[in-house]
């Protein structure tokens, strides 16, 4: 039934694709696409392109590269809706924003918008069609589904650099995307403290060529600032936000935001941000005619979030000027959209929202890539939102699978294909080593366990396999030999896909961004291989492979323990993780397994742990037991913690080294002025016996001289009978090697 009514659909829409040309992007609303080809003739007439949108024509110029002629074979038509070149087809235009008619037939080509940026994406379909100088007939009418479609850069961690900009901003526009919205977090001029500030030279330089660039892809560069964290509701805060939209403007930019995101205090207040939301709009949006409908975030802006009983929500709602839009990231921060979910939101703020899709933002699992496919947004909710944007990772490069894909579910959700898509956006952005790219993605899409307890599916493929074997071979250590090959056939294709992604690095950019996951990747890929020897050698009772085998195993966890501690050493995720949710798991299962197979065999002693560590943390806290160890050179540390810890009465955190070293130092912050009152600083040099330290603190900062005593361990305890609330901002022990 189902089916049969899918296909009356298809009918209905005239969706006749034919299988070369099924890659149109986004999914057109109706096309006719034939299998009969034209070849691109050598000389053409155009008419029309007085008047056309300039960005069109221009492209169009470059597409053809051919000879205008006075007499052509092929006549082209490009337009608008109410050109003199186009009348004749007003008809078949779709009245939709963005809409266009493109024929293409072996007499006349024709570009017809209903406004300019219809026509724009006239000719990002027909250069999509053109393939080795030829062209298929066909019949498109298109136009999206949401009125606002893109991203935005709204995430904490490195911004784009200005060449990754460029790049994006091309890409949206061949994707029929229509907005970026300039708001990294870590822009010090876009936030707290100089928001109020105009910009130095060099990047109001930079800003002024990329609206520049935003415009000839037909992309609204839009500027957002995120004051909420210190504004003052007064006149004299108004006017200089109010100068600093000025000299935007002046760089170029058409298009505004203002973020409440992740503030607190006296900026949250919504009747406050109403009124200031409604000033601008009054005095700067609409009394300057080409600047579009303004956007805000609110400060409560996902439903967890909001406590209904203070009416935040419904204060902006009724306050706000109904052109002014409402961004909203779902039930949760990290959420996909879901019809009852958009309903619940579009009911207070009596408009649609326009939707901020924390997907693949990775400022909270920074070890992590996301390069899975897009899905679990409902498809059948277009209507009930006015834009749909995405926050990508800080890899601009590895987010535009992502972009890709929402660039797809936002013009035309009804169509989307999650799998088939995620396909196309990796071809697209590596044609030359696709197939390696997808294999590499497929198995970096997961976050890992994170706070927000988002989660996606990785290595789907390979899941049930490695489920089997891991069953069989944990319990009784039998398998399917079927299964076996599978696996030494995947850790082989780790290798190759690594080495081959590696081999582009000066071809496309995105190999240098995601290069220490592709070692990482590829170490993965040989330990699962000398694992699956292992087994093998265990089986045929070779024990001299075995060992050999063992200690391979050994080393390049080692190698992959270095790959985690020298690359991507941000503060909040350091290291680098791949593969984590069923590749990881099955070689670290099997691995451990194995090994106490042996030691029970031969009475052994062989390590079966598995991520090599040399140090240890230990605690009773379960805030901190989890936390992971950092490494460098003569530093060992906690990773900091950016949440508040309960430090319960006599819990203690213990960092035990691997061997006795002279110790230099302990520096510890956390994150208040008190700790010495509460806390007692212990270090032994055996483990078992431990001796008090007299530590100073300064403020926050409490340090001991440890001058070369010898140390093999160091231990924080909260000696008091009542709970600590603090930060682990800082928790460090320097030895001398
Ligand atoms: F404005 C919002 F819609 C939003 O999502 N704000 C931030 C965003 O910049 C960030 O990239 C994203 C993902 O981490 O989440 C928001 O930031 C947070 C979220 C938290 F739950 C910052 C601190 C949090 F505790």
């Amino acid at each position: 039934m189902k089916k049969l009514f899918l296909t009356c659909i298809y009918l209905l829409a005239g969706t006749h694709i034919h299988a070369q040309y099924t890659n149109i992007q986004p999914t057109p609303q109706q096309a006719i696409v034939s299998d009969k080809l034209i070849a691109l003739p050598e000389t053409y007439l155009i008419s029309g392109e007085q008047d056309a949108n300039l960005h069109a024509v221009k492209e169009l110029k470059e597409l053809l590269n051919g000879k205008q002629a006075n007499q052509a074979k092929i006549r082209i038509y490009i337009g608008e809706k109410e050109d003199k070149a186009i009348r004749k087809f007003a008809r078949q235009i779709p009245k939709q924003k963005e809409g266009y008619y493109l024929s293409i037939n072996d007499k006349e080509i024709v570009l017809a918008g209903n406004d300019e940026r219809g026509t724009y994406y006239a000719l990002q379909t027909l250069k999509q069609l053109l393939k080795d100088n030829q062209l298929p007939v066909v019949e498109i009418q298109d136009y999206p589904s949401i009125r606002y479609r893109g991203v935005v850069e709204g995430f904490y961690g490195t911004p784009w650099s200005h060449e990754a900009r460029l790049r994006q901003l091309r890409f949206y526009g061949e994707n029929k995307i229509n907005t970026y919205i300039y708001g990294p977090k870590d822009d010090p001029y876009h936030s707290s403290p100089n928001w109020r500030l105009p910009y130095p030279a060099q990047e109001a330089a930079q800003l002024q060529e990329l609206v520049k660039v935003a415009q000839a892809h037909e992309v609204d560069f839009v500027w957002a600032i995120h004051p909420g964290q210190d504004i003052r509701w007064n006149q004299e805060d108004r006017d200089l936000l109010l100068k600093k939209f000025e000299n935007m403007y002046q760089l170029g930019v058409r298009s505004f935001a203002v973020f409440f995101d992740d503030i607190s205090g006296e900026g949250t207040n919504p009747v406050k941000q109403a009124e200031l939301l409604n000033y601008i709009d009054e005095h700067f949006v609409k009394s300057k005619p080409d600047v579009t409908p303004l956007i805000m975030c609110p400060t409560e802006y996902n439903k967890s979030w909001s406590d209904p009983s203070k009416g935040y929500l419904t204060t902006l709602g009724d306050k706000l000027n109904p052109s002014i839009q409402i961004m909203w990231t779902g039930d949760r921060v990290i959420s996909d959209i879901t019809q009852e979910g958009i309903e619940w939101i579009n009911e207070r703020i009596k408009r649609p929202a326009y939707i901020w899709w924390n997907f693949p933002v990775s400022d909270y699992v920074r070890d992590h890539l996301l390069m899975g496919p897009v899905y679990g947004n409902d498809t059948q909710i277009a209507h009930q939102m006015s834009g749909f944007v995405t926050n990508p990772m800080e890899h601009a490069e590895a987010s535009k699978i992502a972009i890709y894909s929402v660039a797809s579910y936002a013009w035309n959700p009804m169509q989307y294909n999650s799998e088939k898509t995620w396909k196309d956006a990796i071809a697209n952005i590596l044609p030359e080593a696709a197939a390696e790219l997808e294999f590499f993605a497929a198995h970096n899409s997961d976050l890992g366990p994170n706070g927000h307890r988002y989660r996606r599916e990785e290595s789907v493929e390979l899941q049930p396999v490695a489920q089997r074997f891991t069953d069989t071979y944990i319990k009784s250590q039998i398998y399917d030999d079927k299964d076996y090959s599978t696996l030494e056939e995947t850790f082989c294709k780790m290798i190759e896909s690594s080495d081959i992604l590696v081999a582009h690095a000066d071809k496309n950019p995105i190999v240098t961004e995601i290069m220490p996951w592709l070692y990482q990747f590829k170490l993965l890929g040989e330990t699962g291989q000398e694992v699956m020897a292992m087994v093998k050698a265990y089986h045929n009772n070779d024990q001299a492979l075995f060992i050999r085998k063992y200690k391979h195993v050994k080393a390049l966890q080692q190698q992959m323990f270095q790959t985690d501690q020298t690359y991507n050493q941000n503060p909040y995720q350091p290291g680098v993780k791949t593969a984590g949710k069923v590749i990881k798991p099955l070689i670290d299962q099997t691995f451990t397994t194995v090994t106490q197979c042996y030691n029970r065999k031969h009475h052994t002693q062989l390590n079966a742990a598995t991520d090599y560590m040399p140090h240890k943390l230990i605690s009773d806290i379960s805030q901190i037991k989890n936390l992971p160890l950092q490494v460098k050179t003569n530093r060992i540390q906690v990773s900091p913690a950016l949440e508040v810890i309960k430090w319960p009465a006599q819990g203690s955190l213990t960092i035990e080294l691997d061997q006795v070293y002279p110790g230099k130092y302990i520096d510890m912050d956390l994150g208040k002025p008190e700790a010495a009152v509460w806390g007692t600083l212990e270090t032994s040099e055996n483990g078992t016996d431990w001796e008090k330290t007299d530590f100073k603190q300064e403020k926050n900062r409490l340090v001991v001289d440890l001058q070369k005593k010898p140390i093999k361990a160091v231990r924080f305890t909260n000696t008091q009978n009542q709970e600590q609330e603090i930060y682990l901002r800082r928790f460090i022990i320097a030895i001398d090697k």
